[in-house]
């Protein structure tokens, strides 16, 4: 432009010299008129050119990389709002694909969900949905103001860290991610009724957070709330948040939003807050409050060593150890079903069969008692996991298979054990909290029928009951 400027005022005054009507001054006002329009002209032509390559990234490969959950939805209704295409990564395997040297690079914690793009990565779900929703030049997912656009903000910001936060700490041990302590799920649980509690009294007269439309900060808020109303929030304590309630389904039910967030299953407001799936057991009360007359006896000094170290008494054996011998050695077993690779009928179930000891051994059915609760498939894959772990306890004396059943949620879950003695043992009774989650029906070894259960269940047979296994899991 400069270059173009300077041609324009020597022109000026070759003109002058050939005594050409304009005189210079004349001349002087053209260069400054032509330079201006150049101007113009470079400018219209810079935002011709932003605007092409923001072009070019709407229609370029944007890949998320995770499973679908909450959080990759954020991304995925911004660009329905922005008519973007945002592709999931195939055969994404949460645990697997997020560990690879290539999703590191992506997001070098392995966290999900991360996104691929021409221009390279983005992690953290809030700033990939604010990216997509950029990529549409003047939409109004950011609001039509500065202030719109800082309280579009803040409510992202709020949802994050006043209410995902709380909300993620109070389900983790519910899930088995964390372990539980009822102090620390109480001041969780104020946190998010206080989140609530303003949240509920801004949208007491509004529908929107900002503005009169869906904003970026509808989507993220709207997304982080889904797993609250699905696991946490019942509906009698919603009820102290109406106007929170009406707001979350009025969201849920936009077409851009029910569109993304269906393909996680249907989102139905919990009917109790989500058991515990913890691999540690709920910290219980103390079984006898302290006598209050007996003075507290002082702390030993942590440096002070024991005078005379106390023997250690000898562990008290399991009662199962001092049951009468059985022919059924469990170990055989285990291996027998471990190895047998083909003809699993005739050779594991057939073996099984010939080994069990119906004196020294005992089958039972189990049927999950509030299968109307698993509407999330890895949440109740989850919860059936962490059973299986806090059955540890029993190795030596168990196997049980545990089948997760049906397409589609709710989810059954059905599972058959083998117990050595002929009840199921007490310490599991006492030790395994899932067990009472379980209606417990002992096989009747007179009944054929049972029988061909016990086998379609030791080998994982579908359609199972007339459905299909989500999943199988095997104790042993
Ligand atoms: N603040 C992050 C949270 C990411 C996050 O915690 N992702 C979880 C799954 S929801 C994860 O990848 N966990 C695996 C890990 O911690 O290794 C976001 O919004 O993207």
């Amino acid at each position: 432009m400069y270059v173009v400027a300077m041609t324009m005022k020597s022109r000026g005054f070759m003109l002058k010299d050939t005594n050409c009507i304009f005189n210079t001054r004349r001349l002087h006002y053209i260069n400054k008129i032509l330079s201006f329009i150049f101007m113009i002209i470079c400018s219209i032509l810079n935002v011709i050119c932003g605007y092409i390559s923001i072009f070019n990234l709407m229609f370029s490969i944007l890949i998320i990389h995770s499973e679908l959950n909450k959080n990759v939805c954020k991304a995925l209704i911004a660009a329905e709002y922005v008519d973007v295409e945002v592709k999931m990564a195939e055969n994404f395997q949460m645990g697997k694909s997020n560990k690879t040297p290539e999703f590191l690079k992506l997001n070098p914690l392995g966290k999900v969900p991360a996104l691929e793009t021409p221009e390279g990565p983005i992690f953290e779900s809030n700033a990939i949905a604010r990216y997509v929703a950029r990529l549409k030049p003047e939409n109004t997912l950011f609001g039509s103001s500065p202030i719109e656009y800082g309280q579009i903000e803040q409510w992202i910001d709020f949802s994050a860290l006043e209410l995902d936060a709380n909300m993620r700490a109070w389900v983790f041990p519910r899930l088995g991610y964390a372990t539980y302590i009822k102090s620390a799920e109480e001041s969780y649980i104020s946190g998010v009724k206080r989140g609530l509690g303003a949240l509920n009294t801004h949208l007491a007269s509004r529908t929107f957070l900002v503005g009169d439309s869906v904003t970026l900060a509808d989507i993220i808020m709207t997304c982080n709330l889904v797993n609250g109303f699905k696991f946490l929030f019942t509906k009698s304590f919603t009820s102290e948040f109406p106007h929170v309630e009406r707001y979350f389904w009025t969201m849920v039910n936009q077409p851009n939003f029910s569109k993304i967030i269906k393909r996680m299953g249907e989102v139905k407001q919990a009917e109790v807050v989500l058991p515990f799936t913890s691999t540690k057991k709920p910290e219980s009360k103390p079984k006898s409050e302290p006598k209050k007359e007996e003075a507290p006896k002082p702390k030993p000094e942590p440096e002070a060593a024991p005078e005379e170290e106390e023997a250690p008494k000898p562990k008290a054996k399991n009662p199962l150890d001092l049951l009468p011998p059985s022919p059924m050695v469990l170990d055989d077993w285990k291996r027998l079903y471990s190895n047998t690779k083909t003809n699993f009928r005739e050779v594991a179930i057939k073996g099984f069969w010939d080994m069990y000891d119906p004196e020294g051994y005992s089958l039972w059915f189990c049927n999950y008692k509030y299968n109307d609760e698993n509407t999330v498939s890895f949440v109740t894959m989850n919860k059936v996991g962490g059973f299986l772990q806090r059955m540890d306890l029993a190795r030596k004396y168990a196997f049980g298979k545990m089948l997760i059943i049906g397409n589609e949620p709710p989810f059954k879950v059905k599972g058959l054990w083998l117990f050595r003695g002929t009840e199921i043992p007490k310490f599991v009774m006492d030790e395994c909290y899932d067990m009472e989650l379980y209606e417990w029906t002992k096989v009747d070894l007179s009944d054929e029928a049972q029988k061909e259960r016990v086998n379609q269940m030791i080998e994982d047979f579908e359609p199972f009951e007339g459905e299909a296994l989500l999943d199988a899991k095997c104790f042993k």
